[in-house]
């Protein structure tokens, strides 16, 4: 009886002492669940939950699953969940700041897509913050090309167009293009190009891979190479602050290594995915000379309405970013 009590007793106070319910962060990403950004957030989750013995488990619903693209950063800001990934610049109607990384021919290689960011980062992070949200890392996607079903010979071609775009800045391409720009996830384009919605767009080898376009009758992918667009990872505040000292330590540094190892799988994705739309029929072609004159020209203007847009936020990150080069 008296032996009963006590395991009783100790029992108890095991259970009282010993460690703490592991805490579960749902985090929403918008991508294809094989796709490099998702498959990194799932290694960002899995050093958290190591870097911190199991205490904060981060579960990633990849593919638009739990949120759709265009709903995650609401739903962090908000605390709908604690933790998402979005692609930024899909938010530049709220602050035009957040386009820097879609300007056309602004960074278009890998090296200086990493410059243009280290300039950005100070403002971002403050522009998150009024927003109630803490930034954790950033990766960029493979460099953009336009995708057509049709030979481009010039930016004529474009004219009439059912045209895809994915921010504010592709939306204005498809416009100086003569083009009529339809805004869609990159979950639903499979779907949107099935049903003639849209019948070109610009994007990266990346998600024509993972979107299959060739199924689709997409039959050339331009490598304009216009800019490097990329995903951000942040935190709602009030969860941030909610964590111990200790766990936002680990956070970081998990971000951190989430930042560097995201960065080399696009690089290397890059060059796969297009070896892949080859393999699958796709022309990947270089575009001719009077095409890159027309994206030259409509860059310069989209360049000129950006720099107005952003004001002084934008003129310091492309001040701090060509004193870099
Ligand atoms: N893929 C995403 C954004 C940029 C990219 O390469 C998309 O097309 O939506």
């Amino acid at each position: 009886m008296r032996a009963a009590l006590v395991a009783t007793a100790a029992l108890a106070l095991a259970a009282a002492a010993g460690p703490a319910a592991a805490e579960v962060w749902d985090m929403p990403m918008a991508y294809a669940d094989g796709n490099f950004h998702t498959q990194n957030g799932k290694l960002f989750a899995q050093c958290v939950k190591t870097g911190t013995g199991g205490k904060l488990e981060i579960v990633v619903h990849g593919g638009g699953s739990l949120f759709k693209g265009n709903e995650i950063k609401r739903a962090v800001q908000t605390g709908q969940v604690p933790i998402g990934e979005r692609l930024l610049s899909a938010h530049q109607n709220e602050n035009a700041v957040f386009g820097y990384d879609s300007v056309p021919f602004l960074a278009t290689s890998y090296e200086d897509s990493e410059k243009l960011w280290q300039a950005a980062r100070p403002i971002i992070e403050k522009v998150l913050e009024q927003q109630n949200l803490v930034l954790l890392y950033s990766v960029p996607w493979p460099p953009q090309g336009i995708y057509t079903k049709k030979p481009l010979e010039s930016i004529e071609d474009m004219k009439g167009v059912k045209f895809r775009a994915y921010n504010a800045a592709t939306a204005r391409l498809a416009e100086l293009m003569g083009a009529q720009p339809v805004q869609i996830e990159a979950a639903e384009l499979a779907q949107a190009l099935a049903t003639g919605v849209a019948e070109s767009f610009i994007s990266s080898g990346a998600t024509g891979y993972d979107r299959k376009v060739w199924d689709y009758g997409i039959k050339y992918f331009y490598d304009v190479q216009a800019w490097l667009p990329r995903n951000y990872v942040f935190v709602n505040k009030q969860a941030w602050e909610g964590l111990d000292e200790a766990t936002r330590n680990v956070m970081r540094a998990c971000a951190q290594m989430a930042e560097v190892s995201g960065t080399k799988w696009s690089q290397v994705y890059a060059g796969w995915s297009l070896e892949q739309l080859r393999k699958n029929g796709i022309q990947v072609v270089a575009p001719s000379e009077t095409l890159r004159e027309g994206f030259r020209r409509i860059g310069e203007t989209m360049t000129k309405e950006w720099l107005e847009a952003a004001g002084e936020d934008g003129r310091r990150i492309v001040e701090a970013y060509r004193a870099m080069k």
